[in-house]
């Protein structure tokens, strides 16, 4: 086995957030940005994600000279204070010209807009110093199956995929499967879906997928399992790490908060597939619960990234041999009880 890698971390500025739900307001006042990079170092985290307009606010009421100056300053304060970023990714969900969806909206000039952006969102990741490009396809599925036509909505999304690959000879597109929220069904839910519509695109080698714990778990599936199938296609480029407690809204809970032997399988894999070597990123795209008060506000990252550096002395810790012999000897019983012991820490 090679010698044991040190991984990185990362979050989003949307992940220090305020505690709004669709039936109340926010619970806490928003942070400053300034304020939310400061502690990310602080905190032990080494890069940030960025949506287009985290990185460059009211992106849709600025000329491409004014993004690409503002990119570039960003740049200057990341460098400045060694942070890296992780990924830049457009958000495609939030302007009235995504209402119906961005690639597979039904509108040309509402395609032609999210396309625009996504290439605006490139030129920005290429300022920021990183060729990931991540697509959340939020907005791309139905609400009703009679709005749009699966199979042509199949194409839109390759033709979108094609005009950032042709944009940028370089960069890399990720993206990240959620089966449903805000959409009742999602054209991309599972990262087999994922990883399928890339050989329909002009360069496979350049389009790969993002893993969300919470995603994989509202798909029915196993995160880790989701991870092992990735890398074993080399299409693992980045991942949000998180828990969910059953098929319900999106919660992004604390890495290992609702499913520790979960969190503790996913770590596992993900230190058995070399997570890391390749100078990827363990993200954290966790939310601190509404009743989270101000001065415990970063509990959740930190926690989360505890969590998982503990479970990663777990992973390294487990008795291989002893397991082997268990399965050797088909005695799953006696290799779950040891699984349970080995997490109690006996
Ligand atoms: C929501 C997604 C979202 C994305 C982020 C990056 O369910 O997980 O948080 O990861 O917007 O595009
Ligand atoms: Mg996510």
């Amino acid at each position: 086995m090679a010698k044991n890698h040190p991984y990185k971390f990362c979050f989003g500025p949307w992940n220090i957030s305020e505690g709004s739900d669709p039936y109340g307001p926010t619970t806490r006042p928003p942070a400053a940005f300034d304020w939310k990079l400061a502690q990310l170092k602080k905190q032990g985290f080494d890069a940030m994600m960025f949506h287009d307009d985290d990185a460059v606010p009211d992106i849709d009421s600025k000329s491409d000279a004014q993004i690409r100056k503002e990119a570039k300053e960003l740049k200057k304060r990341l460098d400045g204070d060694g942070i890296a970023a992780e990924m830049v990714a457009p958000r495609l969900w939030f302007s009235p010209m995504t209402i119906d969806g961005a690639y597979t909206n039904n509108d040309p000039k509402c395609r032609q807009y999210a396309i625009d952006r996504s290439l605006r969102s490139i030129d920005i990741a290429n300022i920021l110093g990183t060729d990931i490009l991540v697509l959340w396809l939020a907005r791309e599925g139905t609400y009703i199956r009679e709005a749009k036509n699966g199979r042509r909505s199949m194409d839109l999304l390759v033709e979108a995929f094609d005009a950032m690959l042709a944009h940028d000879k370089k960069g890399r597109l990720a993206s990240e499967p959620k089966p449903n929220e805000p959409m009742d069904h999602a054209y991309l839910p599972t990262i087999g879906h994922a990883l399928a519509i890339a050989q329909k695109t002009r360069d496979l080698r350049r389009v790969g997928c993002l893993i969300e714990s919470a995603h994989a778990i509202l798909a029915g599936l196993d995160p880790a399992d989701e991870i092992d199938f990735a890398m074993s296609f080399d299409k693992l480029w980045s991942l949000h790490l998180n828990d969910q407690n059953g098929l319900k809204y999106d919660q992004d809970r604390p890495f290992g908060c609702t499913n520790l032997r979960s969190a503790f399988d996913q770590v596992r894999v993900l230190e058995r597939n070399g997570y890391g070597r390749n100078g990827e990123y363990v993200c954290f795209d966790v939310h601190p619960f509404r009743t989270t008060k101000v001065e415990h506000w970063l509990d959740h990252l930190v926690n989360s990234r505890r969590t998982f550096l503990k479970l990663l002395e777990k992973a390294r810790t487990f008795n291989e041999k002893t397991s082997q012999k268990l399965i050797a000897d088909r005695n799953y019983q006696a290799l779950d009880q040891m699984v349970i012991e080995h997490l109690l820490g006996e």
